[in-house]
């Protein structure tokens, strides 16, 4: 038997699995540059022209957040560093503790990666006029557009309590999040559509707000509710027991009709209010109860 435990267990461990697949992906992605420091570094002075390329080439280097930048000692004739702060010969204070390389030999690299957006001014703490200066952006890759389904109450849903479910569709990253969406959604059991409709939210948040009942299956206005908009559904819809799906693609971002790339599913399981094992106890306690009140009667 498949007891609740073990479908949590089971989704903790889907759940953890998808963190760091996802985790590896966007690893992947991440960029790497190179910057050099040029023969005869040593005796340049860049302070009055970061862009200039005689101390670190490029002098300024602008990238995007989670770039790993390698500095490379191109330099035959002295050691160098990568020192965050600004050099008092610039008037500043000098290291500010961002990131040191410390020495750098000929020949040698060392790395560091930008997690931070911002601008990083750094210099060399053996020749304070050699200055460089990183810029770091949010970055403009495309991030893969993604919907996550959730369910209120945690599922399985049982349909006896008479309860409403909640279902949220949200979109998680990429260009779709914050903006206008048109969803089809589509509701399934034993994959039989058993509802489906074409869905506005407002930005982009949809709300389903779902009260199993009998007969047609109606869906009500939209309801903005702070960032997002609900639509009550009502009818046959989880009243019975077993597997259903919940699928939702976005159709169109901003009234503007896309390919229905983005989709997500979701699958629902439906349970009894009294489960067997619930209702054995009752009866047999229900039939003790009676016998005793037959013994009683007897022995008056
Ligand atoms: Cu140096």
């Amino acid at each position: 038997m498949l007891s609740l435990m073990n479908i949590r267990l089971y989704v903790s461990i889907i759940a953890v699995l998808t963190v760091s697949l996802t985790l590896t992906i966007n690893n992947s992605y991440a960029a790497e540059v190179t910057v050099s420091i040029p023969e005869g570094a040593a005796l340049a002075n860049c302070t009055q022209n970061l862009d200039d390329i005689k101390c670190y080439n490029p002098g300024i280097l602008t990238i995007d957040k989670g770039t790993t930048v390698t500095w490379k000692n191109d330099d035959p004739t002295a050691s160098h560093t990568v020192t965050s702060g600004v050099t008092f010969v610039m008037k500043g204070s000098g290291p500010d503790g961002k990131f040191d390389s410390s020495l750098i030999a000929p020949n040698a690299s060392w790395s560091f990666t930008f997690n931070e957006v911002g601008e990083f001014p750094y210099f060399c703490s053996l020749h304070p006029l050699m200055v460089g200066k990183v810029i770091v952006q949010e970055g403009t890759a495309q991030v893969e557009n993604r919907l996550v389904i959730t369910s209120d109450p945690a599922l399985p849903y049982d349909r006896t309590t008479n309860q409403a479910m909640t279902l949220t569709i949200k979109p998680d990253s990429g260009d779709i999040v914050g903006k206008k969406l048109t969803y089809h959604v589509e509701i399934l059991n034993a994959s039989a559509t058993i509802w489906d409709g074409i869905l506005d939210a407002t930005k982009g948040i949809l709300e389903l707000h779902i009260m199993p009942g009998d007969g047609e299956v109606s869906v009500s206005e939209a309801e903005e509710v702070g960032d997002n908009t609900r639509y009550h559904l009502s009818g046959a819809i989880f009243n019975t027991n077993g597997d259903y799906n919940l699928r939702a693609e976005v159709i169109a971002i901003d009234g503007e009709q896309v390919e229905p790339t983005t989709k997500q599913e979701f699958s629902i399981s439906v349970v009894p209010e009294f489960p067997l094992a619930a209702i054995l106890p009752m009866i047999v306690g229900f039939s003790a109860v009676l016998a005793l009140l037959r013994m009683k009667r007897i022995n008056i």
